[in-house]
């Protein structure tokens, strides 16, 4: 069985324990897939963290980091079953949006989501619309998210909005916008599901949509 310690320990971000737990669990022959789930469940409560006001942004980016050390141990021991598995995870799509190049928030989104078990289709800075809607096509996401930080960028969500729609894609997709530019007024005049204030606020509205219940 996996060690509910482990999920503790990446919350509060002690990564010297979290290393060792991790060890100590492979050892004793706990299944990666068990392992990494609770590690997902460990992402989670970080997020919750840090809605509670518990810990603070560099957190959230050091978590990711561990997630990263995490996976390099856990990925090649997961067997063909489990990586199979892992493929067939919920898909996230997001990126900054056209004619933005900020990102240190997108790639804190992008940390936290892929933390909590998200695969994650990250179309980086200054996505144009088209960028959306081909990733979309391909990887039919549970979630896509915009990002931006610029005001003058607004135009660029509602495009992608109308090219989304455009394509007959927005049924059945969720759509969450965030980043400094971002409000609830810009979610709901470009007719988005979500606006996320925070990192932890996206991962919230993903798991949510997505039928992700950490225990
Ligand atoms: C760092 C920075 C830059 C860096 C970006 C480096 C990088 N790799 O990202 C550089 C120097 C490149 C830059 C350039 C510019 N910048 Co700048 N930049 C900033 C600054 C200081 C910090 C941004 C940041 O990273 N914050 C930290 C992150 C963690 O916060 P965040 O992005 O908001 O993300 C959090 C949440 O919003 C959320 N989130 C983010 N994205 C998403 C997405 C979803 C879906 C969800 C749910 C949540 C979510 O999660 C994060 C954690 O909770 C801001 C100041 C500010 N107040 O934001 C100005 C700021 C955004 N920049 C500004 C401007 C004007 C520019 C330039 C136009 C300057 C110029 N004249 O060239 C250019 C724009 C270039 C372009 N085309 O994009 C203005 C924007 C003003 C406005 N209202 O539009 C700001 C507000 C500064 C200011 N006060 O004037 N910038």
């Amino acid at each position: 069985m996996a060690d509910h310690c482990l999920a503790e320990a990446i919350a509060v971000c002690d990564e010297p324990r979290v290393m060792e737990l991790l060890q100590s669990q492979l050892e004793g022959g706990v299944p990666p897939a068990e392992i990494l789930a609770e590690c997902n469940r460990g992402m989670i409560e970080l997020g919750n963290r840090f809605s509670r006001e518990e810990c603070f942004l560099p957190d959230l980016m050091f978590g990711g980091m561990i997630m990263k050390n995490i996976m390099a141990e856990l990925g090649p021991r997961l067997g063909p079953g489990e990586q199979a598995a892992a493929s067939h995870r919920a898909t996230a799509v997001i990126g900054t949006v056209q004619h933005d190049v900020h990102d240190i928030g997108k790639d804190i989104v992008v940390m936290m989501l892929q933390g909590a078990g998200f695969q994650v289709v990250d179309l980086g800075v200054d996505a144009p619309p088209e960028k959306f809607v081909q990733a979309i096509r391909e990887h039919q996401p549970a979630v896509v998210g915009m990002s931006l930080l610029l005001t003058t960028c607004y135009s660029s969500v509602v495009a992608t909005v109308e090219a989304i729609c455009a394509a007959g894609l927005r049924e059945g997709l969720s759509l969450m916008v965030g980043g400094a530019a971002a409000s609830e007024l810009l979610a709901e005049k470009a007719g988005c599901d979500f606006y996320g204030r925070t990192a932890a606020d996206g991962l919230r509205f993903a798991c949510q949509v997505a039928g992700i219940h950490p225990a």
